[in-house]
Formats: structure tokens, C-alpha cells, sequence
């Protein structure tokens, strides 16, 4: 049997299923990137909202790139699906219902998402599409205009394929038919993810249309945000036993997820939003320094242990937990190399990196170190270099940030430390392989890598200290492996 409405009533107690009138919603969100992530956050967000605060927040669900299997599964579905919170060997069950369209850009139609998107009703336009759906260079945090989406969308702004392209032709469109702005909420991974979003649109809109750019800049507002809660990539394993939890439903869109969820917003919308604050979300003036806390400590620190603990022949994160020196070498990370770069004042770090480190070891979480390692040019720079730069300014070393960063660049060159080849994702996947083809191993390979200047900026190349730090850390990966590399960082030998 198949998730339905008609199905909602053979669900066992252990699952939660929407108890409000589904119909009074209205799809008032269009959301970008109907991902894992999404799935088990926002939309979760919105279904507390609906049960519990009487909320008439829907979502229209839109996938422009990829996707297309979640999407149909919505609308097999009755636009339902569930998420479960996973807790070691404790599962818990919920079907959301606060979809009420989806749509898929390339199956049904980008006419229809335009639809969606240029309605009256709808206020925000919020996104998770990765950090690549932004097209954008992350050392300058300006859009990328060699990214082929953008040279298209710049040739044909009525038919855009890139995420900024087709949130500037539903604004167009809505400025044509004289109907107000919508915000837009980028809920992706980047620091002041709203400015990039802002930063990107109206570098696109510029460039084919500057009377839309200036009322996009006046009307339309880009909060930030900083997200966070762990949802790994579907495995058939983690779907069989969401299965068993359905009590043999099967849910083709179903995600599971670790039980922690946080939500910092911006409170910055221009046509109205939920009050997410009944469901738990912070809503703050200035959510930067959180999105630095976040993305230093916690995405630091995960792609450190990817990158070394695939080298090392980890899977998953949760397993690298179970060797003492990643363990510690995550929280010396956080806590000697990260946190002295922040700027919060009111959380107590220590406690958080402690929080952290517990979820890293929920069994329950199959977290690959392969998924985390993807599309290292788009993250590298919020979560190792920014920190970098803070101790170079300083005069204070950086033995595991950049034995993080030469952990990437021995990931890059493509073979781990038992000699496997390593299939490397990420947008610039090709020009990597053609700077490790033309580097000898060593010293070479590392400034060969340092001049990928949308990475590395122009001043960290030239800097001795920075280029010794890395060249020296990655001497050590070569020689001894990651294994014993971590062992020796970690314990400062
Ligand atoms: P996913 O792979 O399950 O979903 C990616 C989504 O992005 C899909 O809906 C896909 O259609 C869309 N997409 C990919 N490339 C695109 C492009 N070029 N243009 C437009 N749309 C595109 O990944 P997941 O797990 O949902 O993560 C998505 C993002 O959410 C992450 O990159 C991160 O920024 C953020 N996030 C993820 C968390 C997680 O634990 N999974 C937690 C916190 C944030
Ligand atoms: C991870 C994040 O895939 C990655 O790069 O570091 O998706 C991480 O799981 C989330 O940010 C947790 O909120």
C-alpha cells in the first residue's frame, strides 16, 4: 500500500498524521528544492504550525533541476509523505501535510512554476537548491558569469533555467500585472546566505533588464537564515525501516532525519510569514553571527572528518566518531580553532561543540563521508578559510584547519590512503582532475590547487605562512596517511 489520504488511517500510533483541515491551507510559500533537507525542516516547521497554532501556511514544492522522483511521489501521494526522527535504534513518524502543490520545472512545465510563483497569495519564494543553485563565486560571494546557466539565462531571461533566473521572471511578472513583491529566503548553507541570494539576483537582473533591477532592489527583501538539522541522503536500508515504521506503507518521499532541528531567520519579509516562532525558530535583526557559529563549528568540523576520515576508509561519519583521535581532533577543531574566530556572545561554545560531537554519534544517522565531501570548492572558503584568514591576521596557528584543507586537496587528487579511486562530485570536478594531471604529488600538487582563485581568494596563494601551514600538513597525509596524521595533529605531536 501506498502513503495517501486514503491510507492515513491504517498508520500505527507511533506516527503522527495531519490532524487540520488540509484544504484551508494556502500555498502562500513557493519553496526551491524540494531536497532531504527541506523535507524534514521547513516543512516540518509548517506542519507544527498547522497542528498546533491553527496555521494556514502551505507549500507549493518546486524541483527545477533534478528531482523529478520526489516530485511525481507528491503527486501519487496526495502531496503527502512522512519524515522520521531518528534516535539510535528510537524512530519516530510523521506525515506532513502542508503541501499542497508541487511541481517540477522540467515535467510540468516552468510556465506553471512561473504561475505559481507570480500569484497573489504567494509572499515568500524560499530556497534549499545546494550552495551550486546559487551560480555564484563563494571568494567574492558575486555571481558567476561563466556558470552556463547564467550565460543562458543572460540570452534568455523569459526562460530561464538557473534558480536567481527564474526567480527574476516571476518578479517581472509580477511587477507586469502590478502585484506586490514576495520575499525570498535562501535556507542553504553559506554565510549571510540572503545577501549572496540579494547579490545574485540583481547581478542577474542587471544584466538584461536594469528598471526591473532597481524595483527588485526597492520592493523585494532577502532575509538570511541559519539552518540547521542532520537529514542524510535516502538509503534503500533507512527507507526499509521507515517502512516498518509506517507499519508497511511504502512513502516514496519519505526522509528521515536526527531529532535536533534549529531555525535562526531574519525577520525581514515584505509580504507577510508564518509565525515560526510558535514552532520554535529564532527570529532575530542580525542572524550572521549564528550562520559563522554554525557553518565554523559544525560544517567545519564535518568536512574535516570527511575529507580525513574517507581518506582513512570511514563511511560514515558516526564511525569516525568511534576513533578517539577524529573525536578529539573535531573538538580541538571547534573549540581551539573555530570558536576563538566567532563573534557570539551569548552561547556557550563549549556546551555547543559538546552538542555537536553527540550528534555526530547518534547510530541511528548514516551520514557518508562521500556526501558531506561533495562540492569542497563551494565550501572550503565559510568553513575552514574564513577562520584561516582570522588566525593569519592574528599570528595564531591553524595545525587542524589546515590539516582540514589538506585533506580536501589529497580527496581531490582522487585516491584514498588503501589506494581506491575516489569519485569526486563537484561542480568544478573537471578542472580539479586537470590541476592534479598536471601537478607532481607534493609541494607542487598544493600550489597548483591554491591557484583555484574562486576558492582561495588572490592574497591566501601569496601568503608564506598559509602556503607552508598547508604543504606541511599535506607532507604529513602523504607520508603517513590520514589515520596517523589525525592521530598526530589531534594529540599535538
Ligand atoms: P538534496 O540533494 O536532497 O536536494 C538538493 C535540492 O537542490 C534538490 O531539490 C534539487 O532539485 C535542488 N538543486 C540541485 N542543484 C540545483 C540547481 N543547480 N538549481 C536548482 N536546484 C538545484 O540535498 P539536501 O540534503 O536537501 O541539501 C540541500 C541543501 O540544504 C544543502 O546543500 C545545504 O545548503 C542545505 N542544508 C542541508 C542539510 C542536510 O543535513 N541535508 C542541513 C542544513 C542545510
Ligand atoms: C553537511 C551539512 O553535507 C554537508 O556538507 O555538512 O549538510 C550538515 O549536515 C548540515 O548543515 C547540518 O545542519
Amino acid at each position: 500500500m501506498q502513503l495517501s489520504t486514503q491510507t492515513l488511517s491504517h498508520l500505527t500510533g507511533r506516527v503522527t498524521t495531519p490532524t487540520y483541515d488540509r484544504t484551508r491551507l494556502t500555498p502562500r510559500i513557493v519553496h526551491l528544492g524540494f531536497g532531504a533537507f527541506h523535507r524534514a525542516h521547513q516543512a516540518v516547521f509548517a506542519d507544527i504550525l498547522a497542528t498546533d497554532h491553527g496555521s494556514d501556511w502551505g507549500y507549493c514544492e518546486v524541483n527545477l533541476i533534478g528531482g523529478e522522483q520526489q516530485i511525481a511521489a507528491l503527486q501519487q501521494q496526495d502531496l503527502l509523505y512522512s519524515v522520521c526522527e531518528m534516535n539510535g535504534d528510537h524512530w519516530n513518524g510523521r506525515v506532513v501535510g502542508v503541501v499542497r502543490e508541487a511541481l517540477h520545472g522540467a515535467v510540468d512545465g516552468l510556465d506553471r512554476v512561473l504561475e505559481a510563483m507570480a500569484r497573489p497569495d504567494t509572499a515568500i519564494v524560499s530556497l534549499t537548491v545546494t550552495e551550486k543553485g546559487y551560480c555564484y563565486l563563494p571568494s567574492s560571494s558575486s555571481i558567476d558569469t561563466d556558470n552556463p546557466l547564467i550565460r543562458h539565462d543572460i540570452d534568455h531571461p523569459r526562460q530561464p533555467k538557473s534558480a536567481p533566473g527564474v526567480i527574476i521572471e516571476a518578479l517581472r511578472q509580477r511587477r507586469e500585472k502590478g502585484l506586490p513583491a514576495f520575499s525570498v529566503m535562501s535556507c542553504d548553507n553559506m554565510p549571510e546566505n540572503g545577501h549572496v541570494t540579494r547579490n545574485v539576483v540583481l547581478a542577474l537582473a542587471r544584466e538584461t533588464d536594469g528598471a526591473l533591477a532597481d524595483w527588485i532592489e526597492r520592493h523585494v527583501t532577502f532575509p538570511s537564515t541559519m539552518v540547521d538539522r542532520i537529514v542524510p541522503a535516502m538509503t534503500p536500508a533507512t527507507m526499509e525501516k521507515i517502512t516498518g515504521v509506517l507499519g508497511g506503507i511504502q512513502d516514496a518521499a519519505a526522509i528521515a532525519c536526527e531529532p535536533f532541528r534549529q531555525w535562526v531567520i531574519e525577520d525581514n519579509f515584505v509580504a507577510g510569514r508564518p509565525e515560526w516562532e510558535k514552532a520554535g525558530a529564532e527570529l532575530v535583526a542580525d542572524v550572521l553571527p549564528y550562520e559563522e557559529m554554525k557553518l565554523r563549528m559544525l560544517n567545519g568540523s564535518h568536512s574535516f572528518l570527511a575529507y580525513l576520515g574517507y581518506l582513512a576508509g570511514y563511511q560514515y561519519i558516526n564511525e569516525c566518531m568511534g576513533d578517539d583521535n577524529y573525536a578529539l581532533a573535531a573538538r580541538r577543531l571547534m573549540l581551539d580553532e573555530q570558536a576563538p574566530t566567532l563573534r557570539t556572545r551569548d552561547v556557550d561554545l563549549t556546551a555547543y561543540a559538546e552538542s555537536l560531537l553527540a550528534r555526530y554519534r547518534n547510530t541511528g544517522l548514516k551520514h557518508r563521508t562521500w556526501q558531506i565531501a561533495m562540492d569542497g570548492t563551494l565550501k572550503l572558503p565559510q568553513r575552514m578559510l574564513d577562520s584561516i584568514r582570522a588566525h593569519l591576521r592574528q599570528g595564531k596557528p591553524f595545525p587542524l584547519l589546515a590539516l582540514g584543507v589538506a585533506g580536501w586537496m589529497r580527496y581531490v587528487g582522487g585516491v584514498d590512503d588503501q589506494g581506491q579511486a575516489i569519485d569526486i562530485s563537484d561542480p568544478q570536478k573537471d578542472k580539479l582532475a586537470a590541476l592534479v594531471q598536471r601537478s607532481a604529488d607534493g609541494d607542487e600538487r598544493v600550489k597548483t590547487l591554491l591557484t583555484l582563485s574562486s576558492v582561495f581568494g588572490a592574497e591566501l596563494p601569496n601568503n608564506a605562512v598559509f602556503v607552508k601551514a598547508i604543504c606541511d600538513a599535506y607532507a604529513l597525509l602523504r607520508a603517513q596517511g590520514a589515520k596517523q596524521a589525525v592521530n598526530r595533529v589531534a594529540n599535538g605531536r
